[in-house]
């Protein structure tokens, strides 16, 4: 009998937890379910190849320049990406716009893929590389983010990028008892805009 009490009141905290957190719930669980799946077309200029097998592990060939892409991938409906893939990479770093050229080093003849993107909505921008295919430096990155599967092409005057993302499932599963490892919800006691500033900071693993 007493061990039924503290099983019925998880219960009870689970199915009130919507209630205690307002409407702010579902808006913050509808927002996550739309992050598992990211999508984005691109009507620019690049030449590319790319599928990730995580974060963790990328195969690139070609190079694409400001490539701007419409869609939907980190909560940001426009993002900006410059990248160059096997074996522009050994020679080349990405810039976006009109940022100064990376100093080059020897240990980048042996970089396979180099990405750096810019998420226009939120204003955050994430730096990929890679040696021998394997993830050697991740700037800005969420540790959510790394369990991405990607696959990219630009070919001429269209380019399009899917990912499926795993890290951003276990967030909407974690969300239905109102945990947030993403650090993504907005919080019902401040402004909207604001909280989800304050969020994406917290989910950020490097900055
Ligand atoms: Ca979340």
């Amino acid at each position: 009998m007493n061990a039924t009490v503290p099983a019925t009141l998880r219960v009870c905290v689970l199915f009130l937890a919507p209630c205690l957190c307002g409407c702010t719930y579902l808006q913050n669980r509808a927002l996550d379910f739309t992050d598992i799946l990211a999508v984005g077309g691109s009507t620019g200029g690049s030449i590319q190849v790319r599928a990730r097998a995580t974060r963790a592990l990328t195969l690139e060939v070609g190079a694409q320049k400001d490539e701007c892409y419409y869609g939907w991938r980190r909560r940001s409906g426009q993002w900006e990406e410059s990248s160059y893939g096997l074996f522009l990479a050994s020679v080349w770093s990405p810039r976006l716009g009109n940022e100064p050229f990376a100093k080059w080093s020897w240990l980048d003849v042996l970089k396979t893929s180099h990405t750096r993107t810019h998420y226009l909505s939120i204003d955050a921008k994430e730096d990929w590389r890679y040696h021998v295919f394997l993830l050697t430096h991740a700037e800005n990155a969420r540790w959510i983010d790394g369990f991405d599967v990607e696959v990219a092409f630009g070919a001429l005057f269209i380019g399009l990028q899917v990912a499926i993302r795993p890290g951003e499932l276990a967030d909407l599963l974690a969300g239905l008892v109102t945990l947030d490892p993403a650090g993504d919800d907005k919080s019902s006691a401040a402004p909207a805009e604001g909280a989800e500033g304050k969020a994406g900071a917290a989910g950020s693993t490097e900055r």
